[in-house]
């Protein structure tokens, strides 16, 4: 039975106008009554935080309806479990979203405010690494936009990814403060905070018939405090929460101990609770691997599942329906102990047989893979388990007994394969696999691209996969085009309502209609024209931030994304070593003029990937200083990489560099992007690289490089790489002028380990993928060269990019794994 009835149909204040008057009035009364500033003195973060308010409360009324919405028509909810949520900014996407930017523009000007300056000062919410995070966030909206009942779970790290500032050239990591200036978006819900307990021990109690239960009874306890974020949708179609933990001691001084004396000991419960989500870690696609990391990943799933089982048992009053009306997606294996915990609140804590707990469970979950990187799929020693989550690593075990009895009973299943699907793994320290966990507990396990799904089946999972076949299916990710063209490209999303009218805003797909004028000059001109001014707006921006000066004429050829070796931002910048080679070599040549544009965050951990930033920086001294090159080539670095600073990169970028090693991205998201602002795509067959090739024509993408089976071929051959550096003098001289110190004459040695590496065992196959990549960037000079060709090209992408929306992913999860209903 419900605990208490539910009342739908409370009164609610009259929406707020949203005339130019009212929102004027409003943010003027913000400002001194809730700011507090007087209009004569208030500074810039005064008016900023006014104008969210006054936006805010317009979103308030249809955040009430939403949810009301839910708990009258019995509909399903989604909830999205992730450890990463990489907004941004908020502001102008939910101005945006419901429709208010000129009223709120026309408000402000009449009070002598400029939006675009508090667009620009708002803070990003850097809550994630890369691309991982932010598709958390491109699905949010999504979600909300197709009017899926829908919550985002994770945690409020009160510093997000670090700062990244170069000191010559090296990248140096500070400390990222997105609350100092409060965050006007968030609410505190102390009425919805949870206890988390870790340590501890499991206390079997038998009952009066004879069963026995298991009471985990942890020595450690703290408090999980919610904070809710609105996520509107396009045209405010409905507006779902973001509910971050933050945690707390439960006494937030020990009065007895600083009364003795002890004032630090007094606050080191207080302490140690917010450590947990004081940080995120800045590891991407690699496993943090610490005990701190395992405590977050549990912290919030535990807050996270208690809330949904206390939400759905206030609505429907049993637990049997948990899958009908729950769904609960697993962003990657970091919340992957939540499988452990619902069968912990099942079946200890409500007392359902282990069976029909499984069962539930199962039926619940669904699990997203993001990487194949061997080196990234999550594993914890036992021992801490143990040490931590006692009763958990018990459910563990009894999870994994069921599965292997599973695969026992599979006549064909050799033991080497009953190996593969245990959850704990044997080799050396015994140790849980998350993934495997994960997979266990799912009915639908996914990938993120279609060649990512395949190589899924064949590899991590391949023997899960045999035991469970109808589980792993493909969800290619997409991106927000609210976000990632009509907001970041407004000259774009005029241009192209001009021309096809302004349906594709509410369907994507319709910006197919383009395809017909890809070839009309006049419309190639406009389209050129608003990719000018956007490269106009970055070579100031570049001016500003690190005061190199590029034109605007040269070809804005882009790679941004984290640092990683499978990337292969070396491949990039070797081939500027070697561009600058020719040029000097044949200045009589007509040289494209080409502007290289780099910017991305290293773990602060991976040395390879920090030393590969100061060589584009050092590659850059020298480059943008040669008189020889006449401008013709220049190498810039953007510090700091982050969504705001993509937001002005992507739709300015004329080439976009998706060039990893085929088979090791996963999907890639920046490459949708890219496309969607009609920048053309030069890139191996990897990830989503693949689908965009096909939704785009052969003629409009230029493809190049060894393909996944051939890179595999040639590792599992340990051929050597020597052969293919050997056979290319351009790639020879390029490698033996940096490995010689032409780029760090104060240090000679400094790449010799970098580029020794590429003639020892080139993993990423750098080397052997130089000739087809200069091959590639020939053909995009010659394209270039022919302008009209050019913009055809990038008129076909734009026109193309629909499939690429969140909102058709977000579509197939609802129908596939989530069976709900979407708009
Ligand atoms: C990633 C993959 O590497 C990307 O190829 C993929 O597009 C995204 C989203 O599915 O997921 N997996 C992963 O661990 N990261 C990804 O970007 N890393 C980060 O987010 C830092």
């Amino acid at each position: 039975m419900p605990q208490k009835p539910i009342v739908y149909d409370a009164p609610t204040p009259e929406p707020r106008a949203s005339t130019v008057e009212a929102i004027q009035a409003e943010i003027l009364e913000r400002l001194i009554y809730s700011v507090g500033k007087d209009p004569i003195v208030a500074r810039p973060h005064d008016w900023l935080r006014a104008t969210i308010l006054a936006v805010r409360d317009r979103i308030m009324d249809r955040w009430m309806e939403s949810s009301r919405e839910t708990w009258r028509t019995s509909n399903k909810r989604v909830y999205y479990l992730s450890l990463e949520f990489l907004i941004g900014r908020l502001m102008r996407d939910a101005i945006s979203n419901v429709g208010l930017m000129e009223p709120v523009q026309q408000a402000l000007k009449n009070l002598n405010v400029d939006l675009g300056d508090l667009i620009n000062l708002e803070p990003d919410a850097a809550l994630g690494n890369g691309g991982l995070g932010r598709l958390a966030a491109c699905f949010l909206e999504s979600m909300s936009s197709v009017k899926i009942p829908a919550y985002g779970y994770g945690i409020r790290y009160v510093h997000g990814l670090f700062r990244q500032e170069m000191s010559e050239g090296w990248q140096v990591e500070l400390p990222e403060d997105w609350l100092a200036h409060g965050n006007p978006w968030e609410f505190e819900r102390r009425e919805s905070a949870y206890e988390v307990g870790f340590g501890g021990h499991v206390e079997p109690i038998t009952d009066a018939d004879g069963t026995v239960r298991h009471e985990w009874r942890p020595n450690e306890h703290l408090l999980a405090v919610a904070y809710d974020t609105p996520i509107v949708g396009w045209r405010g179609a409905r507006v779902n929460t973001l509910r971050l933990w933050s945690a707390q001691p439960i006494d937030p001084i020990l009065l007895d101990k600083f009364n003795s004396g002890d004032h630090i000991g007094a606050l080191e419960e207080s302490a140690k609770a917010g450590a947990i989500t004081r940080v995120l870690y800045p590891a991407d696609s690699t496993p943090a691997g610490q005990e701190l990391r395992l405590r977050q990943e549990f912290f919030f799933s535990s807050a996270s599942l208690q809330d949904i089982v206390r939400r759905h048992l206030q609505q429907y009053g049993d637990l049997g329906s948990l899958p009908d009306k729950v769904a609960i997606q697993l962003n990657d294996t970091h919340p992957a102990i939540s499988v452990a915990e619902l069968m912990r609140i099942l079946v200890d804590d409500n007392g359902l047989k282990w069976a029909e707990a499984w069962k539930l469970t199962k039926g619940t979950f669904g699990y997203t893979n993001h990487t194949l990187l061997p080196e990234a799929l999550e594993s914890w020693p036992v021992a801490l388990l143990e040490r931590l989550l006692p009763r958990h690593m018990q459910i563990v075990y009894q999870i994994n007994a069921d599965v292997l009895a599973e695969a026992r009973g599979r006549a064909k299943f050799t033991d080497q394969q009953i190996a593969a699907v245990s959850l704990i793994d044997e080799h050396g320290g015994r140790r849980v696999r998350m993934g495997q966990l994960a997979f266990a507990g799912s009915h639908s396990i996914n990938g993120v691209s279609a060649l990512h799904t395949e190589l899924m089946k064949q590899t991590v999972f391949a023997d899960l996969h045999k035991l469970y076949p109808e589980r792993i299916n493909n969800k290619t990710n997409g991106i927000t085009p609210r976000r990632w063209l009509m907001q970041c490209n407004p000259g774009l999303t005029k241009l192209v309502s001009e021309r096809i009218g302004p349906d594709f805003l509410d369907d994507i797909d319709k910006l197919h209609a383009l395809s017909a004028h890809a070839e009309d000059p006049g419309f190639q001109k406009q389209f050129a024209a608003v990719k000018r001014a956007n490269k106009e707006r970055l070579v100031k921006l570049i001016k500003e931030r690190v005061n190199v000066s590029v034109s605007a004429d040269a070809l804005f050829d882009v790679q941004i994304k984290r640092i990683h070796e499978y990337k292969r931002q070396l491949l990039n910048i070797i081939h500027a070593v070697a561009l600058y080679d020719e040029i000097r070599a044949h200045p009589e040549k007509d040289w494209v003029p080409r502007v290289k544009i780099f910017a991305g965050k290293a773990a602060p951990s991976y040395w390879n990937a920090k030393l590969i930033i100061k060589l584009i920086n050092d590659v850059a001294k020298v480059i943008n200083h040669d008189p020889a090159v006449r401008g013709l080539l220049k190498v810039v670095f953007l510090p700091n990489y982050n969504v705001s600073l993509a937001e002005m990169i992507v739709p300015a970028a004329d080439l976009s560099e998706q060039i990893s090693t085929a088979g090791m991205e996963a999907s890639g998201t920046g490459n949708m992007k890219f496309m969607a602002n009609g920048a053309i795509t030069i890139g191996t067959m990897d990830g989503a690289n693949v689908e965009m090739h096909k939704e785009v024509g052969d003629d409009n993408i230029v493809i190049f490089g060894l393909t996944t089976e051939q890179v595999e071929d040639k590792r599992s051959r340990s051929e050597v790489p020597r052969a293919s550096i050997d056979k290319s003098p351009r790639l020879r001289e390029a490698l033996e002028a940096i490995s010689s110190g032409v780029f760090s004459p104060d240090d000679p040695n400094r790449y010799r380990d970098l580029i020794g590496g590429l003639y020892d065992h080139d993993w990423f196959m750098v080397a052997r993928d130089f000739d087809a990549y200069w091959t590639a960037q020939t053909q995009v000079e010659k394209i270039w060269a022919d302008r009209s060709r050019w913009d055809a090209m990038a008129i076909r992408n734009t026109a193309n990019v629909g499939f690429f929306s969140s909102d058709r992913t977000i579509r197939q999860y609802a129908a596939d794994i989530w069976n709900v209903q979407t708009a």
